[in-house]
């Protein structure tokens, strides 16, 4: 028998227990980021559920629907806001909340108050829960600069300036990935225990993929680059092989598969959308962190995406993440190109 396994298997490095490792790094932490992250989880696990049931508890649907009792349903991202919302407020450990699915951002009354801003997608990639189609929700965590009066200039800051960043991907398995600023850590949903116990450790993105993943469909109004770029994955000019294209189009899983198998994600600005179509503060952000501390790269076309200051809550931006030297292709790319 081999008892070093066994104990391997017995010795279960839950989040929870990851985190409070990480902030006994940190002898000043008065756990107040353990206690976030712990609020956070519960929302993931929550919207894990309702996702796993949604055709069952016909939470699918339009928003306004009634069901027979004559309640209203709600849309599953509706109700995942909501939890999310009331799980962060009610941490104590909050200041500003900016959720994809509010058009102001949420400011915590003053007795519930805590010094983290959190920015987030409840439910990414909504358009394709009908066909069970993975989907997730993305996260980005900034304090508040010093002991002052919150204000939008707190969350209105570059991505660099996060101190965590993190998804949750609603699949085959339930997938939580965070970095705290210190590497990337994958943990899944045990669904016997309830809890995420650590399953990818350390995980790097490989320095080069082969496969490139992009809408397609909107190559018509791409720009040069962008153009050039694609073309080469396809009919390379340098004796290597053509890339393979995989395109889900719920950026939690299109990253997801990005991180672990290499490559390129790619949704660049075009004619019809100058700015791109993904969110700076809580998909942009939250994935080129988690790209950067595996070992990769996310740049916007003009500078490195984690540099970027956004002047709205909910302002967009292209944005090209993956293995490194399959980013600095596209940097090359679009450096080649005389600014306007
Ligand atoms: P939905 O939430 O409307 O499904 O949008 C998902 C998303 O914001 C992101 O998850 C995808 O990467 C991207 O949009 C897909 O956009 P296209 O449908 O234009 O390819």
């Amino acid at each position: 028998m081999d008892h070093a396994a066994d104990a391997h298997r017995t010795d279960l490095m839950t989040i929870t227990r990851y985190v409070l490792n990480e902030q006994s790094r940190h002898p000043e932490s008065r756990g107040d980021f353990t206690i976030l992250l712990n609020h956070i989880v519960l929302g993931c696990k929550f919207v894990c559920s309702a996702v796993n049931k949604a055709g069952l508890a016909k939470l699918i649907g339009l928003a306004g629907e009634t069901n027979v009792q004559g309640e209203e349903q709600k849309k599953l991202d509706v109700l995942s806001n909501e939890v999310f919302i009331k799980a962060l407020i009610s941490s104590g450990r909050t200041c500003i909340l900016v959720s994809e699915e509010d058009e102001e951002a949420t400011f915590v009354e003053p007795s519930k108050r805590g010094r983290y801003c959190v920015v987030f997608d409840p439910l990414d990639g909504s358009s394709n829960i009908d066909c069970g189609v993975s989907i997730g929700t993305i996260f980005g965590i900034y304090a508040i600069k010093d002991d002052h009066e919150p204000s939008l200039d707190d969350v209105l800051q570059p991505g660099k300036n996060m101190l965590a960043a993190g998804y949750c991907m609603y699949g085959s398995s339930c997938t939580f990935v965070l970095s705290t600023g210190n590497g990337v850590n994958g943990f899944t949903l045990d669904p016997s225990l309830g809890e995420f116990i650590l399953t990818h450790a350390d995980m790097k993105i490989p320095k080069k993929g082969n496969i490139y993943s992009v809408n397609e469909g909107n190559a018509k109004n791409w720009d040069g680059p962008t153009a050039r770029y694609v073309e080469k994955c396809k009919f390379p000019t340098d004796g290597s092989s053509s890339k393979s294209l995989r395109y889900i189009g719920s950026m939690v899983a299109d990253v997801h598969r990005t991180l672990l198998y290499g490559g390129i994600f790619l949704y660049p600005a075009d004619k019809k959308s100058p700015n791109g179509k993904l969110r700076v503060l809580y998909e942009v952000f939250p994935m080129s962190f988690l790209m950067e501390q595996a070992g990769g790269q996310a740049f916007t076309g003009k500078q490195r995406a984690l540099d970027l200051v956004p002047k709205k809550i909910h302002e967009r931006s292209p944005i090209f993440l993956g293995s490194y030297d399959d980013v600095e292709e596209i940097k090359a790319l679009y450096a080649a190109v005389p600014s306007t």
